[in-house]
């Protein structure tokens, strides 16, 4: 762990790095919520971000070397690259062979429907790490106590929300898996 610990720090900026050690420390925490082992929620969180320091022209060479498949909206957005390159970095240069936390990794920046509870937990942990400091934050953070599915969901719409202020392109990923937990919230009768 720690060499990983050294090779991640080489690989991003400062801040980079601060958010993560934050992200493994909710991670650890949310971990007995989730029904999830600490270690393998820390060693998504380790992951998550570390192909974020790269620019945009090393993510499509490192792609097309690695024959990395992206979809129409994700091909030339960063933002919603680095988590399927920090997963291949993961698997192929770490060993990490525990598709789940590979699964944790990838789809961090958008969730899926059907996601894992290991996958919420690291959005989760991503979202409300002590560094973020964004209107709603706080909100977010409340509800985890209440129920963590609300506490995602709210984060979702907080982030659709966002994108769509920003004219950006909502990924049909990131709108499943802000219904997905709706129809959780739905089915356990838990007010919205
Ligand atoms: O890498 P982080 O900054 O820690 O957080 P992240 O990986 O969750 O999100 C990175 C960015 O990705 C964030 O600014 C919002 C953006 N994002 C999330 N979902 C979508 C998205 N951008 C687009 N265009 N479409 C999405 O669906
Ligand atoms: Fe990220
Ligand atoms: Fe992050």
């Amino acid at each position: 762990m720690e060499d990983i610990m050294i090779e991640l720090k080489k690989n991003v900026s400062e801040k980079r790095y601060i958010h993560i050690l934050g992200v493994i420390d909710s991670a650890d925490e949310l971990a007995e919520k989730f029904s999830v082992s600490k270690e393998r929620a820390r060693l998504a969180a380790i992951f998550h971000d570390y192909a974020k320091g790269m620019s945009k022209k090393n993510m499509l060479e490192f792609s097309k070397a690695n024959k990395l498949d992206f979809d129409d909206i994700e091909y030339g957005n960063k933002e919603l690259m680095h988590g399927k390159i920090a997963r291949h970095i993961a698997q192929n240069n770490y060993n990490v062979n525990d598709n789940d936390v590979l699964n944790a990794i990838e789809f961090h920046t958008t969730g899926r429907k059907k996601m894992s509870e290991l996958e919420k937990l690291i959005c989760l942990a991503d979202y409300i790490e002590k560094n973020r400091d964004y209107p709603g934050v706080d909100k977010i953070r409340n509800l985890v106590d209440i129920d963590y599915n609300l506490a995602l969901y709210t984060a979702f719409n907080g982030t659709i929300i966002h994108l769509i202020d920003e004219n950006k392109i909502v990924h049909t990923r990131t709108v499943e898996a802000r219904n997905y937990l709706l129809s959780i919230l739905n089915e356990k009768g838990v007010c919205v």
